[in-house]
């Protein structure tokens, strides 16, 4: 795959009352998630994309992680129905965006009682992993593989206990590679990928992006650069402390397609 297009959405200022499960960490700074938000564009931008950059949404604290409210496919656009209250209604912002980009009757919605956020699908080809948690349910799983059999794409759920979504966990970085940490290292479905062993002081790190032959990291993860440049790939880093705070990732703050 090549991915043309990638939509972020800027920070709001809110963005301090974001969920989290560390409150340890602090509250994010918004002056810091700015400035951080405009090197992960600027990272983006260098990997040959156009970056559709949406205004902030002050109304919802968690709405600069744009990857939970949609799926963005080859083949069609699933709005989701994020599973966290406060989350809900941000797919009321996107689905006009999403509108310029794929025609009406190729944009599907998963609907109550089905909960899913995007987050959770890990796309390998034309296979999405799709993980069941705290926001993503059963029904909202069966919606979404049925919607994939549409258009000949296919879809299995995964268990995961430890991890807020899926791919906060496990990424796949293409060429059969795939960032493993913690529950996932040893999940029987993803043993025939090349596992990279992420180790559990660096586990954030198992959460990077690949656009277009190059790996987006998070700053300040030594180890697992370092393996994926063994792998031949270009690396760009970015910092991202200040969301990190309020558990999100580089995957989180993007829809990439
Ligand atoms: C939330 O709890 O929804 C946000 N604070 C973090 C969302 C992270 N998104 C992601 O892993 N895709």
């Amino acid at each position: 795959v090549m991915f043309k297009n990638i939509i972020v959405r800027k920070p709001s200022k809110t963005i301090c009352k974001g969920i989290t499960s560390s409150p340890e960490l602090g509250q994010p700074n918004y002056e810091i998630a700015l400035k951080q938000h405009l090197a992960y564009i600027n990272a983006l931008k260098s990997c040959d994309v156009n970056v559709i950059e949406l205004e902030a949404l002050e109304e919802f604290p968690d709405s600069c992680f744009v990857e939970d409210i949609a799926v963005l496919t080859k083949e069609c656009a699933i709005i989701t129905n994020p599973g966290a209250l406060s989350r809900n209604k941000e797919i009321e912002y996107i689905i006009n965006v999403i509108e310029q980009f794929y025609p009406k009757n190729k944009i599907e919605y998963i609907k109550s009682p089905g909960t899913l956020d995007g987050g959770d699908v890990m796309m390998v080809g034309n296979h999405f992993y799709i993980g069941k948690s705290d926001r993503t349910n059963k029904e909202g799983i069966n919606q979404f593989i049925s919607i994939l059999t549409k258009y000949n794409l296919f879809g299995s759920e995964v268990t995961l206990n430890e991890v807020l979504h899926l791919k906060t966990g496990i990424n796949y970085i293409e060429n059969n590679n795939i960032l493993v940490s913690g529950e996932f290292i040893d999940k029987n479905e993803f043993k025939n990928f090349n596992k990279i062993i992420v180790q559990d002081n660096e586990s954030y790190a198992a959460n990077c992006i690949w656009i277009n032959g190059t790996v987006i990291i998070p700053f300040g993860y030594p180890q697992v650069q370092k393996k994926i440049q063994n792998l031949g790939y270009k690396t760009i880093t970015v910092d991202t402390s200040e969301f990190k705070k309020i558990d999100g990732g580089l995957s989180c703050l993007s829809l990439r397609f």
